[in-house]
């Protein structure tokens, strides 16, 4: 009988095979892909909702109620995600997309660091940490200053929000439009670093399995869409990926 370890290099000897395949790829990526840089996680033993509530800090209401302590929360993670720098996973993707005629790279992480990696097109589907947006005009602007001066307002002096979605909003319309069009479209799918807990970037992975896509989950530890991926590669994304861009 094989091995476990067997059963992995089995794995991802498939895994290299179908990204070399591949013609378009859909890559969906969560807070496990900003681990290895030290960004933290959400839902990992140390992540953030481990330590705060969400209810407090990540939806409008807890906006609404008290401004300034979301603010601080979001200066906090601000100063460290400007430390951070990207990891051998978010470089291998940027070179993935160079090599794949088609490669659509959906990201819930609002660090932006796949784009410092060189990635292009970025779907934020879950906003920016470096983006405000003005709560009474709409505006949206960037700003990387670290700690940012609190309260921080608009040129029409409504109060500034961070321009992330949070918990009961809806995701940009067509950023989101775009990263399902992508899912449905591809014919390989790769789930790096989710806990795929969360919608409704969660059903990606089944859209494109519904479409014909093979599916393939990157992670430390099994998730809800374990169970019906094409093959799970348990391992730290920044040791993985590279490796499917190695010769099988
Ligand atoms: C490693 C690793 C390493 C670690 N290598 N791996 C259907 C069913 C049930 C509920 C809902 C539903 N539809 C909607 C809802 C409600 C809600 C929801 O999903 N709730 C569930 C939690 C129950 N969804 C919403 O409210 C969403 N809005 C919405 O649906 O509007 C309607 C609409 C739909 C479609 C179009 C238009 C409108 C909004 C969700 C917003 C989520 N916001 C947050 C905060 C963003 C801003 C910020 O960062 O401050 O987004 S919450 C947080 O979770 C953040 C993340 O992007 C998101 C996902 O987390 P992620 O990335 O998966 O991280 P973790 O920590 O959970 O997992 C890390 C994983 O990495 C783990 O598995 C580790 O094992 C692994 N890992 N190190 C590889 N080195
Ligand atoms: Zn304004």
């Amino acid at each position: 009988m094989a091995s476990l370890p067997d059963v992995m290099e089995l794995c991802l000897e498939k895994a290299r095979d179908w990204v070399q395949k591949a013609s378009s790829i859909a890559v969906l990526t969560g807070a496990g892909v900003s681990a290895e840089s030290g960004v933290p996680t959400f839902r990992d033993a140390a992540g953030l909702w481990n330590q705060f509530r969400p209810e407090d800090l990540a939806t409008p209401e807890a906006f609404a109620r008290n401004p300034k302590t979301v603010w601080e929360w979001y200066n906090w993670r601000r100063s460290i995600i400007d430390q951070a720098r990207p990891n051998a996973a978010h470089f291998a993707l940027a070179e993935l997309q160079q090599r794949v005629s088609r490669l659509t790279l959906i990201t819930q992480n609002v660090d932006g660091l796949h784009q410092e990696a060189g990635s292009q097109r970025v779907l934020e589907i879950h906003g920016s940490i470096w983006r405000l947006r003005c709560t009474e005009c709409g505006r949206v602007w960037i700003d990387r200053s670290v700690p940012l001066k609190l309260l921080p307002k608009c040129a029409c002096s409504g109060l500034a929000r961070p321009d992330v979605v949070w918990f009961g909003e809806s995701l940009p319309h067509d950023v989101w439009q775009t990263a399902e069009v992508a899912a449905s479209n591809c014919d390989l799918f790769l789930a790096v670093g989710t806990s795929a807990v969360v919608y409704p970037a969660a059903g990606l992975a089944k859209t494109a399995k519904r479409s014909g896509a093979k599916t393939i989950e990157i992670n430390l530890e099994p998730t809800p869409i374990s169970g019906f991926v094409d093959c799970t590669i348990k391992g730290p994304a920044a040791e993985i990926v590279p490796k499917l861009l190695t010769a099988a």
